[in-house]
């Protein structure tokens, strides 16, 4: 192994992280990347490496050391290949990135309870605990750049951060009618999440993507699990995304069939 490999779950928001930090410093092709098959049992060889834990991303080197955790891995990329350009370097200006990164682990928990959630008389505080945490984030803008789009002047690391997380919110989108209310107290998380969403160098996943492969998560079922009668998972290789209909909403009243889907290969 010539240069570092990171093994991932296909779509997974965490590794592409630091896919957009590569592809930021014109890096893309310095880490190699080894999807791994969530529906699966994990391979033994990826157990030992890991010392027995399954969620990834996982970085191996070349000298075969390993990290776990993606902010971890993407301050290792910073380290090691340099930092990106634009990149904060002022020590208070790192700061209030990561205390801005501090949240991401609820912000994310936040949207994955929505929309895993197939209680009706719980969706209305599932969606009021998502909200409280874009309240935060508007806050937190609004505190250090107010007029701004990014967190400072050019897309970095608290954006890279979340921008993935964002795009995973689109199965929201489809499966809960979610979106941002169109208030003064939302505005400026909105302007910055928009943002995020149509930066060049964050394109790795698209809409339609995100919603047929998260499919199993709406009908409460995460990380390859089968939801009850099914035997496929939406998250299979094949038949891949692209050739499988866009399944339906109504995540509370049933759960779609493997066919239905579109999960049955051609024989
Ligand atoms: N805090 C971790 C979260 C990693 C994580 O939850 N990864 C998911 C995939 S998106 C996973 O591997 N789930 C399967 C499992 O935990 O077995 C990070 O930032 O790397």
């Amino acid at each position: 192994m010539s240069q570092p490999t990171i093994y991932h779950i296909p779509v997974c928001p965490f590794s592409q992280r630091i896919e957009i930090l590569l592809r930021l410093k014109g890096l893309s092709e310095a880490v190699d990347f080894h999807v791994i098959d969530i529906t699966k049992p994990r391979p033994d060889w990826l157990l030992e490496m890991t010392g027995g834990t399954t969620a990834l991303p996982v970085l191996r080197d070349e000298a075969g050391r390993v990290l776990k955790e993606s902010l971890v891995i993407l301050r290792y990329v910073e380290e090691r290949f340099g930092p990106a350009p634009g990149a904060q370097t002022d020590p208070m200006a790192r700061g209030i990135e990561r205390l801005m990164i501090t949240r991401e682990g609820p912000f994310g928990m936040a949207g994955y309870l929505y929309v895993m959630n197939r209680d009706r008389a719980k969706t209305g505080e599932k969606r009021a605990a998502l909200l409280d945490h874009y309240r935060w984030l508007n806050d937190f803008l609004v505190r250090h750049n107010p007029d701004g789009t990014w967190l400072f002047d050019t897309y970095g690391l608290a954006d890279i951060v979340y921008t993935p997380l964002f795009m995973r919110f689109w199965f929201l989108d489809y499966y809960e009618g979610f979106d941002l209310p169109q208030t003064p107290e939302f505005a400026r998380v909105t302007r910055w999440r928009d943002a995020c969403l149509e930066h060049p160098d964050a394109q790795q996943v698209s809409y339609e993507q995100i919603v047929k492969l998260y499919y199993d998560y709406a009908v409460g079922a995460g990380n390859g699990a089968l939801p009850e009668g099914r035997e496929r998972s939406s998250f299979v290789f094949e038949p891949d995304w692209p050739g499988r209909p866009m399944p339906p909403r109504d995540k509370y009243d049933r759960i779609a069939s493997d066919a239905e889907l579109g999960l049955i290969a051609a024989t």
